[in-house]
């Protein structure tokens, strides 16, 4: 039985706890404290109804085909955090990116840093209310993937959903594990 560790990245409010929660196979642990007046100064997030953000960080645990083991870390997604996600990528053979289309710069620092740290991604893109229909070329060019980066659309409240986006992402560790 194989193991591994995949961060979960993108902005505050794309998605991240609510992915983690929808498919953990354990109580997904999650460090979430209601922000303060102090931090809802800086925290800039397009739901406007979130009253909690990831402090440090969200975990949970899925099994795939009952042999492949995935641990899952959540990575805060406020900028000032990109150092410590730096830290939390030791290890992570791939992360899935998190993509809230109305509002697609605010996913640049997390999808910059992955490149910077040559972590191979999938970018999973969110359907929120109002979101625009982008096509997913569109989409490409304005997040400036690579081709081969695997780009799916993604409902982290639906368990087939984000397990779909986590697959996606695999077949892509795969691809580029055999590259090498
Ligand atoms: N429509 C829609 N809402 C979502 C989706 N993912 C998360 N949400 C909602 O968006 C809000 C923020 O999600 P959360 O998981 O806390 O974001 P995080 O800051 O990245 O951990 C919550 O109210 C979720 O219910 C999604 O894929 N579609
Ligand atoms: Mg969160």
């Amino acid at each position: 039985m194989g193991a591994a560790k995949i961060l979960v990245v993108g902005p505050l409010g794309v998605g991240k706890t609510t992915l983690i929660g929808t498919v953990s196979e354990i109580e997904p642990l999650s460090t979430e404290a209601v922000m303060t007046r102090a931090g809802a100064r800086v925290d800039t997030t397009a739901e406007q109804s979130k009253t909690t953000t990831t402090v440090a960080l969200d975990f949970g645990r899925i099994t795939i085909d009952g042999e492949l083991v995935l641990y899952l870390f959540g990575t805060p997604g406020q900028p000032r955090f990109l150092p410590a996600w730096r830290d939390l990528a030791k290890g992570a053979l791939g992360a899935l990116a998190l993509v809230d289309a109305r509002d697609l710069a605010a996913s640049f620092d997390a999808l910059g840093n992955l490149e910077d740290l040559g972590l191979p991604f999938a970018v999973a893109v969110n359907d929120f209310p109002g979101s625009p229909r982008h096509t997913a070329d569109e989409l490409r060019a304005a997040l400036d993937l690579l081709p081969d980066t695997p780009l799916v659309y993604c409902d982290a409240r639906d368990t087939a959903s984000s397990i779909r986006a986590l697959i996606a992402l695999l077949r892509h560790l795969i691809d580029v594990t055999e590259c090498v």
